[in-house]
């Protein structure tokens, strides 16, 4: 590959998926050099005052502003991988999550975005485990009375039946033309413990088990890989992740192969960039 290698993603998810905390650890991993093994930074570049402004945020260990609208400033990294040699310059952009939600709402994408969609080499689509995907909670087990009820209002929908339908107008775009989806589900530290610990897989198929379907069903489109990330480390402002010295130290990320601080791993995975099991701390 030419050193000067560049490479688009796409960072697809619905409103407080995780994509912002994400993408602000992962600057953080590149340039404290804290992927062992995995891809490092070759250098800063672009325009970096909405990734500082969420930097402090996140050392802080408070939550990241939620990204608004117009605000989807490019976010360019550039990256080395220490293994092969090759040097790529990524970038990706952090689009808000409402702009999925209106695309779904309103059935219309922009000139721009298709394109973006036609030419990306990867896509990482986001879910929280914070929330649940499969069944949302009812709000209250209180009948309405017909005269409160509220028109239907295709927002309210389940988060996993507009993940399809995203994924579809996806599919259809690029026709024929294959895209790797490393699913990141955020806030992995929730589930620790639990008995998906270690198989996020296995979790995307129980608590998301309509997306999990779709991607395994449509798999020579949608290459598939599921990876648990705390990108976060914990809770917000958990004493026992301010007292880890370094912020980057403080995330993680699983799959079946094990756990380890490499952030970079799903995007290794996804532009096949290089051996893209897990190295372990
Ligand atoms: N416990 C925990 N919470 C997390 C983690 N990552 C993100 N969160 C929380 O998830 C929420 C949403 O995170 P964001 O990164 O802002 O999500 P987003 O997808 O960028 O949201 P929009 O900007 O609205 O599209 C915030 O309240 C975060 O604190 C994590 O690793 N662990
Ligand atoms: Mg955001």
């Amino acid at each position: 590959m030419e050193s000067n290698n560049s490479k688009e993603l796409l960072l697809l998810g619905l409103p407080e998926s995780g994509k912002t905390t994400y993408l602000t650890a992962l600057d953080e991993v590149l340039n404290e050099n804290t992927a062992k093994g995995g891809l490092i930074s070759d250098g800063l570049s672009g325009n970096r005052a909405a990734m500082l402004r969420n930097k402090t945020e996140w050392v802080s260990g408070r939550s990241v502003q939620r990204t608004e609208r117009l605000s989807a400033e490019p976010c360019v990294l550039r990256v080395h991988d220490p293994v092969t040699g090759v040097k790529v310059s990524l970038s990706v952009p952090d689009l808000s999550g409402e702009t999925f939600n209106d695309q779904w709402s309103n059935r219309t994408w922009t000139t721009d975005y298709r394109k973006q969609v036609q030419r990306i080499d990867g896509l990482l689509l986001f879910v929280t485990a914070l929330t649940a995907g499969s069944l949302q909670p009812i709000q209250n087990g209180v009948p309405l009375a017909a005269s409160t009820s509220q028109p239907w209002n295709p927002t309210l929908s389940s988060a996993q039946v507009k993940l399809v339908d995203l994924l579809q107008f996806i599919a259809k775009a690029r026709m024929t033309h294959a895209l790797p989806v490393a699913v990141i589900i955020s806030a992995w530290d929730v589930v620790l413990g639990t008995p998906f610990d270690g198989v996020p897989r296995n979790y995307l198929e129980r608590h998301w088990s309509l997306l999990a379907q779709f991607l395994t069903a449509r798999s020579k489109t949608f290459p598939l890989a599921v990876f648990g990330v705390s990108a976060q480390g914990g809770e917000t402002g958990d004493p026992n992740l301010l007292a880890i010295h370094e912020p980057a130290e403080r995330v993680f990320i699983c799959d079946e192969n094990g756990r380890s601080g490499d952030l970079t791993l799903p995007i290794r995975w996804a532009l096949s960039l290089s051996d893209s099991s897990i190295r372990r701390k």
